[in-house]
């Protein structure tokens, strides 16, 4: 089966390329000549997700799905969650939202946050969601150098290293998008039975 990922973050598509790897063909926005700026204006996850994958439905007629992911920190009423690409402000880079987020949790004991994605799925008309989520702490430091956006400040329960310094391997095997793409693997499964 051959999909379309309608996401512009490549660390995203490579993240799941290699996840889905043997079983979906997963083809970038590239690979259709889209190189639109997705609006994602929705105030949930779900709602960014569907936007997003149906913008893509809607303009190139393709199957898609669309991942929207967020950082909830307890401490903070589950911010930036919906709004972490732009916690630090629009046009900012991940640098500067965490720094804004190591900022505003100085001196904080708890520490708790989780990452969720959802993903929605278009396909034959029929929109599906699937959602994954992995719980840790907000570390005091950016530590490691791999991965992208928070993961150099993430680190997942029980482990020592977040997911910067654990590398991607590791990472795809426990991360919130990992968990979410299994089921929406798990489903693409049940079709081909
Ligand atoms: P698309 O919408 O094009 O898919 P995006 O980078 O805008 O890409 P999101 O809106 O889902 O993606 O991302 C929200 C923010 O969370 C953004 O700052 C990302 O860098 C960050 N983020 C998403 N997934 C992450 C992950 O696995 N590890 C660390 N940060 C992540």
């Amino acid at each position: 089966m051959k999909l379309v990922f309608a996401t512009n973050n490549q660390h995203k598509l490579d993240e799941v390329q290699k996840i889905t790897a043997g079983h979906t063909e997963i083809v970038s926005l590239a690979a259709i000549d889209c190189l639109d700026d997705i609006p994602e204006t929705a105030d949930t996850l779900e709602g960014n997700a569907l936007q997003k994958a149906r913008y893509v439905k809607d303009k190139f007629g393709y199957d898609c799905f669309a991942d929207d992911t967020g950082l909830e920190v307890e401490a903070l009423n589950n911010a930036p969650g919906v709004y972490s690409a732009r916690y630090a402000g629009p046009g900012h880079d991940s640098e500067a939202n965490m720094k804004k987020l190591l900022r505003e949790m100085e001196g904080m004991e708890n520490r708790k946050a989780r990452f969720r994605t959802v993903i929605a799925l278009i396909l034959d008309g029929k929109e599906y969601l699937f959602e994954g989520i992995v719980n840790g702490q907000i570390t005091k430091d950016k530590r490691g150098r791999s991965g992208f956006g928070y993961d150099p400040i993430f680190m997942p329960d029980n482990h020592t290293e977040t997911f910067a310094e654990m590398g991607n391997d590791i990472k795809n095997t426990i991360s919130h998008r990992a968990e979410a793409v299994k089921k929406l693997s798990a489903f693409l499964s049940t079709l081909s039975e």
